[in-house]
């Protein structure tokens, strides 16, 4: 007899109806504190788009997760801006709905676009939220009021830096380290680190940069006693993630490959990993989140929140969102600090002893944004509607 499952979360049932009558498309440019070299490439900036929908008096802002390139996923910061103002804005914009989730389905026939719709919702969410006087976290169903936090370091140019870093971080209270790697770039990174840090937990996120082929070196990585291996095969695979993983005693995680509750329940079947990222942009908004984590809760396989380098806006519903039972493991939900010399927010997001955020309590996001932050930082500004 299988268990009876949990019920979800999810408490969409706490928010008022919602209506939009005008948005506003925002794009801010913040520099990065340090470059940050993944296996597809190294951002310097973080370039967001911010939606911004008013109504009712009150203003609720989405953070997109895509960034300037195709790299990391087909969208970009212009596919999803395009896509906001010519097919999911006009179809909210003036149509008032009992419901966010009412409001989301008349964009529903919009195929892919993940991020861009992930934006708007989260802009819908933060407004009802405003409107009702409700937290985001009540809404997705946390369950504790912080996050335990991990960092995720770039491709350094010596491993000795790499270390460094890795000193800085785990003194600062960072639960996980994620290294990302690559081909040449991966087993002398991971012994070195198993070395100087036996007692870390340590990970790496390989984004896609290896092949079946690659075989011998996934078995070297083994044996480092990793907690897991993010995403080493391609972004659309599944089924040579589940040849590997038979092969391996470090479990796989999954990040480009889900991008659906679909996507998860198919890694699930085929046993493509035992470990799933979320990140709400990648699978089309924070409600989608939420139901790959009830899929993944099911099934046994814990999960973590992600990040995409975000900024006060985006990292605020992550925070949020890895407040939920399922997510046991610690995130990519780091300090605004790690990124940013400064960030938009009245009140960046700080460390606290121990490693954790805290989950804002305030209606929606639960963060400000900082009017003088967003003015200096942006870039592009439109009015649609
Ligand atoms: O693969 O998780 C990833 C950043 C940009 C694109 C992809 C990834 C990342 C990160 C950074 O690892 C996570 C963070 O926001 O700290
Ligand atoms: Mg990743």
């Amino acid at each position: 007899m299988p268990e009876a499952q949990p019920p979800s979360p999810l408490r969409l049932d706490l928010l008022g109806p919602v209506a939009v009558e005008h948005a506003d498309l925002r794009i801010v440019e913040l520099p990065l504190r340090s470059p940050f070299t993944t296996s597809f490439g190294t951002q310097t900036v973080r370039r967001a788009l911010l939606v911004e929908c008013h109504g009712d008096g009150a203003t609720g802002v989405g953070e997109c997760a895509a960034g300037i390139e195709p790299a990391y996923s087909a969208e970009t910061v212009t596919t999803a801006r395009d896509v906001l103002r010519h097919h999911l804005l006009p179809g909210v914009l003036g149509q008032p709905a009992a419901t966010v989730a009412d409001q989301l389905q008349r964009v529903a026939w919009v195929r892919g676009h993940n991020m861009a719709r992930a934006a708007l919702e989260m802009a819908l969410l933060d407004l009802a939220g405003r409107i009702s006087g409700v937290s985001l976290g009540a809404v997705l169903g946390a369950a504790s009021d912080r996050v335990g936090c991990g960092v995720s370091i770039g491709i350094q140019p010596s491993l000795d830096a790499t270390y460094a870093l890795i000193d800085g971080y785990l003194a600062a209270g960072y639960r996980r380290i994620k290294l990302k790697c690559r081909p040449g770039y991966d087993v002398e990174l991971a012994r070195g680190v198993r070395t100087r840090f036996p007692d870390a937990l340590v990970m790496l996120d390989a984004n896609s940069a290896y092949r079946l082929e690659d075989l011998p070196v996934l078995h070297q990585l083994d044996a480092f006693d990793l907690m897991m291996l993010e995403q080493p095969l391609a972004h659309d695979d599944l089924v040579d993630h589940a040849a590997v993983q038979a092969q391996l005693r470090t479990p796989i995680c999954l990040d480009e490959s889900v991008e659906s509750v679909a996507d998860a329940r198919a890694a699930i079947q085929l046993r493509a990993g035992r470990i799933v990222n979320i990140k709400a942009g990648r699978v089309g908004g924070l409600i989608p989140a939420v139901a790959v984590h009830d899929v993944c809760r099911a099934a046994g396989w814990p999960v973590w929140c992600g990040g995409m380098l975000e900024t006060g806006v985006g990292r605020a519903a992550n925070v949020a969102l890895a407040a939920l039972p399922n997510f046991t493991l610690p995130g990519d939900t780091s300090a605004s600090d790690r990124y940013f010399e400064a960030d938009i927010l009245t009140e960046p997001f700080q460390l606290q002893p121990g490693g954790t955020l805290a989950v804002p309590t305030g209606p929606g996001l639960g963060v400000e944004l900082d009017p003088a932050r967003v003015a200096a930082t942006t870039q592009h500004h439109e009015r649609v509607g």
